[in-house]
């Protein structure tokens, strides 16, 4: 008996350290210590021991038991931990790779810039308004004191569309329209899309305008100097100055053109500012008498003033963009490097 239980103990712990699985492990467990199981079996031919053999014996048949059980168990923690370790190397996170980057976007510069003009007018007390890139001639032109055939339609050559419409060379239809339906006092900025048949390395047939427009009883031409030199100072740096050289647009009279310093050569000229030490900003003047008597207000008694700039401009020169096109390209290795 005891030849017997050691040759089964020696032959069920190899099995145990062998097994490689859970499921293999169990049924060894079961082979032996099962209900029908091999040492099940040993431990009820124990009872029909005699009673000198069976105390023996059946101390050898439990020490058997316990060993085996204790080596299931151990084998057990063993499987478990083996499996355990295989899963998270499976899983594993190397805590020390770079991050996946997630860079953030930024507003396209021609939002930034309109952004920027409108919340700075914004503050004046202007109100912002909008209008349809699609026009009639009349708003675009004739109510602006531009009749056809006026030699000032060649600047502004634009896409001629059915039923006489067009698409707008400027956002001043939309001014056209609120004042036709409003009265003075106005203070509005507009910004928008804008055509007109022109393209190189500076001008692309569809651009952005932003227009401001002010009319009450006693605007004067100093308030518009004031007004554009306090935005071109807070929009370009008080360091910068801002001179005013008289020009001419149909529809405002006097008129002027406003240069900010060049921020190149700060005045001294370079090749940035064609050795002039300055940089051409934007347009402006008095509104001109006909443009108020076509919306029906008493030039006598209202004035106003009136201003217009380039958004692609303005983003140009302050990021310091040389090619107009890197502005629609919509490359993220451009737009992102500007903030
Ligand atoms: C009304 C009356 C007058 C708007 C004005 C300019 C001068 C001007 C240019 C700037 C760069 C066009 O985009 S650009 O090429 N604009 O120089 N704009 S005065 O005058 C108005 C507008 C509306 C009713």
């Amino acid at each position: 008996m005891r030849h017997e239980i050691e040759t089964l103990q020696h032959t069920a712990l190899q099995e145990i350290e062998q097994a490689d699985s859970l499921i293999s492990l169990d049924a060894i467990r079961v082979k032996y210590l099962g209900k029908k199981g091999l040492l099940t079996d040993i431990l009820k031919e124990v009872s029909s021991l005699s009673v000198t053999e069976k105390p023996l014996v059946g101390q050898w048949a439990n020490a058997f038991k316990d060993q085996l059980t204790q080596h299931i168990d151990s084998r057990k923690k063993t499987l478990q931990r083996i499996a355990r370790d295989a899963q998270l190397e499976q899983e594993k996170v190397d805590v020390t790779l770079p991050g996946s980057h997630r860079s953030l976007g930024t507003l396209h510069p021609i939002t930034q810039v309109i952004q920027t003009v409108t919340a700075y007018f914004s503050r004046l007390g202007f109100g912002i308004s909008e209008g349809p890139d699609i026009e009639t001639d009349y708003y675009n032109f004739e109510a602006l004191n531009i009749p056809p055939h006026h030699p000032s339609r060649d600047m502004h050559d634009t896409f001629y569309l059915n039923h006489g419409e067009l698409l707008r060379t400027h956002t001043s239809p939309v001014q056209i329209r609120t004042m036709t339906s409003q009265a003075p006092p106005i203070k509005m900025i507009v910004p928008g899309c804008v055509y007109r048949c022109d393209t190189d390395i500076t001008h692309s047939p569809m651009f952005h305008q932003i227009e401001g427009l002010v009319v009450d009883s006693h605007v004067t031409f100093a308030q518009l100097k004031g007004t554009l030199e306090g935005f071109l100072t807070a929009f370009f740096g008080d360091d910068r100055l801002v001179r005013f050289r008289p020009s001419y647009f149909p529809f405002t009279e006097p008129s002027t053109e406003v240069d900010v310093m060049c921020g190149q050569c700060m005045g001294k000229g370079c090749a940035s500012c064609k050795q002039t030490g300055w940089l051409e900003i934007l347009g402006a003047g008095m509104v001109h008498r006909h443009v108020f008597e076509s919306v029906g207000y008493d030039p006598n008694t209202v004035s106003g003033f009136a201003f217009g700039m380039g958004v692609e401009r303005l983003a140009m020169l302050k990021y310091g963009i040389s090619d107009i096109r890197w502005l629609y390209e919509n490359d993220q290795r451009f737009l992102g490097g500007l903030r």
